[in-house]
């Protein structure tokens, strides 16, 4: 997405807010009232919460700070503020019922598409590049996401569908276990995508050492081979406080797995079935895929090494936008933008390989990292605090890649999602790595 005129850079404006609207719509318009007034999981807002935020922060960035306007309905700021009231509050506030948080959200998208057509995207920093336009575009769509979230939590009959994941490549059976990484400096984050967002920023280089990396995400056939041999029995394989939670809940499988005779089945939007096996494991927490890493006799990889399999170009000694190149992300590269209800089988996508020959590493399932969510030398938050800053620090891991109900506008090598370590109603996965070099070992060991 580099558009070159004001014009072509107002299309993709205009066709970014429009295509999450379509989604947010869609996601809202197929449950009745009850359904999105009510709070399926106290880990989660009721859709309507999410549908006035989006249109709330829509107002607050483009209409008042771009555009200058007074607000339309001060008095509801504060409801749809995600940091005056934690999403368990949620439910017991005056919220807008759903016509009415609808028409908020139509009357503020009207007068954001007449503000489109007058824009310059230039003279301020919000309106360079488009940036605050796209921000509302990946903010809508991020929030898209959650409410994707938020239908997975749902109990009750489906009313979601989406045609499954083509099947997989005939190579995908016989792709090498790992691939190298060698050593080296790249370019981690970027000083230059205009809908960057301020956690992504700036450019710099890291220095890293040789490394493996799976060539695919871990499949649900691996994971059930680690539970298969006791791996959530077994203290060994789990960090101290991975541990304690694993015994404090009773971890026995993924989130929405249970046993089913002699196998498991799992929940998927309100479909019950068995996980396919070489569909990439979904819903595990930062701990279960440290214990399964360990248990395989491997670690996760670190932020810096995930971005630099995805993205560090050997050839040309560049980093890319996307693993494959600077084309946008189309159906025969990546798995995303919710076209399907699940990831596509490992080894899926070829066209999407990074140059290391690892391949998914957009879309399909978020892949937890071993990184904290810290900040990049010379980092500025912009344009509030809340989006990254206060998150900062060693409470939260950071996710890599995006999964099947990740927007393509937020599916950048880039972007960085970050969660608490217990958290398993995300659509998060992972792989594994190894170093290259076995470290060199210190006295007696
Ligand atoms: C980047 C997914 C962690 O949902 O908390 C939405 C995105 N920020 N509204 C979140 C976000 C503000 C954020 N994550
Ligand atoms: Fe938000």
């Amino acid at each position: 997405m580099t558009p070159t005129s004001t014009e072509a850079l107002r299309d993709l404006v205009a066709s970014s807010l429009v295509a999450a609207r379509e989604r947010t719509q869609l996601l809202t318009g197929c449950v009745d009232d009850t359904d999105l007034t009510r709070q399926h999981s106290p880990l989660m807002s009721p859709l309507v919460w999410d549908l006035a935020h989006v249109a709330n922060q829509e107002e607050l960035w483009l209409l008042r700070s771009v555009g200058g306007r007074e607000p339309m309905h001060p008095e509801i700021d504060p409801l749809y503020d995600a940091f005056e009231h934690p999403r368990a509050e949620r439910p017991t506030l005056p919220l807008l019922p759903p016509a009415e948080a609808r028409a908020y959200a139509h009357e503020v998208r009207g007068r954001v598409l007449d503000l489109v057509e007058r824009a310059t995207f230039s003279g301020t920093r919000l309106l360079t590049g488009a940036f605050a336009f796209g921000m509302i575009a990946q903010h809508e769509q991020q929030h898209d996401e959650t409410m994707l979230i938020t239908h997975q939590l749902r109990k009750g009959a489906p009313v979601l569908s989406a045609p499954p994941p083509p099947p997989p490549p005939a190579d995908a059976l016989s792709l090498p276990r790992e691939v190298l990484v060698p050593g080296g400096p790249f370019t981690m984050g970027t000083s230059t995508h205009p809908w960057a967002l301020d956690n992504e920023r700036p450019a710099h280089t890291v220095a890293v050492p040789g490394f493996y990396l799976d060539t695919t995400p871990v499949t649900n056939a691996a994971y059930t081979e680690f539970i298969a041999d006791g791996g959530y029995d077994n203290p060994r394989w789990w960090s101290p406080a991975g541990w304690d939670h694993r015994q404090r809940v009773g971890l026995v499988a993924p989130l929405f797995w249970r046993r089913d005779g002699g196998g498991w089945v799992r929940t998927r939007f309100g479909l019950t079935e068995q996980p396919p096996p070489a569909e990439p494991v979904l819903h595990v927490s930062w701990y279960e895929a440290q214990a399964y890493a360990a248990w395989a006799g491997r670690r996760l990889p670190t932020e810096a090494e995930w971005e630099k399999a995805a993205r560090h170009d050997p050839a040309t000694g560049r980093s890319r936008s996307f693993p494959w190149g600077e084309e946008d992300p189309g159906p025969d590269r990546a798995n995303l933008g919710q076209r399907h209800l699940q990831p596509a089988p490992a080894g899926s996508y070829p066209l999407g390989a990074a140059p290391s020959g690892a391949r998914q590493l957009a879309g399909d399932v978020w892949e937890w990292t071993s990184s904290d969510f810290l900040p990049y030398p010379g980092f500025t938050a912009w344009p509030y605090r809340e989006y990254s800053e206060v998150f900062f620090g060693s409470e939260y891991k950071v996710l890599r890649g995006g999964a099947f109900g990740v927007a393509p506008v937020v599916g950048r090598t880039t972007f960085r999602n970050w969660d608490y370590p217990i958290r398993r109603q995300i659509f998060a996965g992972f792989r594994t790595a190894r170093d290259a070099e076995p470290a060199v070992s210190g006295p007696g060991a």
